[in-house]
């Protein structure tokens, strides 16, 4: 087995956490390299592109989030061996990473403009990705965005849920979720029903 160190920032979320998810539950070992905010200026500059997630596999680095969820996913068994099921689970995974791109920017604008572009999200391409979200979870069985089980790709939708409900982003509804796509609640409610998942956060002391 690998020698894994995947570095991420210390918050349960973002583009890190499925990968960290799926570690856990595929009980693979790996070194939890969690970096403070106060530590970033100094790290960004050791780190390919400025950005994690970065995973160390061997002394080898790999950085691009999807491109780490695919390694860790086939590493733990999370990904699927099917061509076409795989394909699913990048579909599910980049459509997420397109929403995720159009939010983070929004982090660092002063508050009008940020208020600006959230409500011009929310109006727009966050619901238009959460429906045809649950249109591919229903077209591909209802419960999970392929294989027909848990993937890596639904610990990427459900971090997307949590951040999208949690109320952490001013100026998007906390209900959009709910409102737009009522059945990713319920699989975001079924990911973190899985008893490895519940175990890590109940772990982390965290309440899901
Ligand atoms: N395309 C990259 C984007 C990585 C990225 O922008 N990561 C954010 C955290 S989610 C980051 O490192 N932000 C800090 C910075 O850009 O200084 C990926 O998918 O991993």
């Amino acid at each position: 087995m690998s020698d894994l160190k995947l570095t991420y920032f210390d918050f349960h979320g973002g583009r890190g956490e499925p990968a960290r998810l799926a570690l856990f539950m595929g009980g693979v070992l790996f070194e939890d390299d969690r970096v403070a905010m106060a530590d970033w200026p100094e790290r960004k500059a050791g780190t390919p592109f400025g950005s994690v997630p970065v995973l160390l596999a061997d002394g080898k680095t790999l950085t691009q989030s999807n491109a780490i969820n695919r390694y860790v996913g086939k590493l733990t068994g999370l990904y699927p061996s099917d061509f076409w099921q795989a394909a699913l689970c990048d579909e599910t995974m980049d459509a997420v990473e397109d929403v995720v791109s159009a939010i983070v920017p929004t982090m660092f604008m002063p508050e009008d403009e940020k208020k600006a572009r959230r409500e011009e999200l929310a109006e727009g391409m966050i619901p238009l990705y959460l429906k045809r979200l649950h249109q591919n979870l229903a077209d591909h069985g209802g419960r999970y965005f392929a294989d027909d089980r848990l993937t890596i790709a639904d610990l990427k939708v459900a971090m997307l849920t949590r951040q999208l409900t949690s109320g952490i982003l001013d100026y998007i509804p906390t209900d959009i979720v709910e409102r737009v796509a009522p059945e990713l609640v319920e699989h975001f409610q079924r990911v973190m029903r899985d008893p490895s998942i519940k175990s890590y956060y109940a772990k982390k002391g965290v309440e899901v």
